[in-house]
């Protein structure tokens, strides 16, 4: 498992320089707690993120909690839950370490493979992952909308930058991207 700095180590080993390119590493530092805070606002909402986007996923699909369906019965229900949980984990796991190595050994290594074994269908596994992707996107820039959360609506009240920490949101979306093309 690597993170930014350790992935500019090895890269520069890899071509047998020092590592040069500090700017990027600077940057990592200087904006480390809006990085935290960002981690924070996914973690700390993360059972309602999942339940919402598993729900989501169902109500477009009722035939996954039917007989034959791969949410059905309560067991299979159960384990679709707890992968989703998995997979938003180690998006977190990869927003705080700055690198999407983690994500990709430990959780997506052999996951399509695995779906494929168990039927678990991965087109629905995917709309759940891109609800969690624009979830998480709204809680980075602690802007949850009123029209989807109802009375959930809860926001981190942290002071958040003009840009309404624009990059991390897109690098964010880049550790979910990669959930869904390893599984597409
Ligand atoms: C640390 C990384 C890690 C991952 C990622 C992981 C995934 C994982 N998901 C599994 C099962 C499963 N995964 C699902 C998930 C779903 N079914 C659906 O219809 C939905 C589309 C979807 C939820 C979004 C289901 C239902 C099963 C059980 C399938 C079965 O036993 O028939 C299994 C088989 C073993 C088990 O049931 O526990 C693994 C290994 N395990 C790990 O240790």
């Amino acid at each position: 498992m690597l993170d930014a700095f350790s992935r500019a180590v090895v890269s520069a080993d890899s071509s047998t320089a020092c590592v040069s390119d500090i700017s990027a590493l600077r940057d990592f530092v200087a904006n480390g707690n809006r990085r935290l805070d960002a981690v924070n606002a996914i973690a700390s909402n993360a059972s309602c993120m999942v339940s919402d986007a598993v729900a989501g996923m169902i109500c477009e699909n009722q035939g996954l909690i039917q007989a034959g369906g791969n949410c059905y019965p309560n067991r299979r229900m159960a384990a679709c839950l707890r992968d989703a949980e998995i997979v938003l984990r180690y998006v977190t796991y990869a927003l705080l370490a700055g690198d999407a190595s983690v994500l990709d050994d430990r959780c997506l290594n052999g996951l399509k493979e695995t779906y494929a074994a168990l039927g678990v269908p991965t087109t629905s596994t995917v709309r759940a992952v891109q609800i969690m992707k624009a979830q998480a996107a709204a809680h980075i820039k602690d802007q949850p909308s009123e029209e989807r959360a109802g009375d959930k609506l809860r926001k981190m009240g942290t002071p958040v930058v003009e840009d309404r920490c624009a990059s991390l949101v897109s690098e964010a979306s880049g550790y979910f991207d990669r959930v869904i093309s390893a599984l597409s």
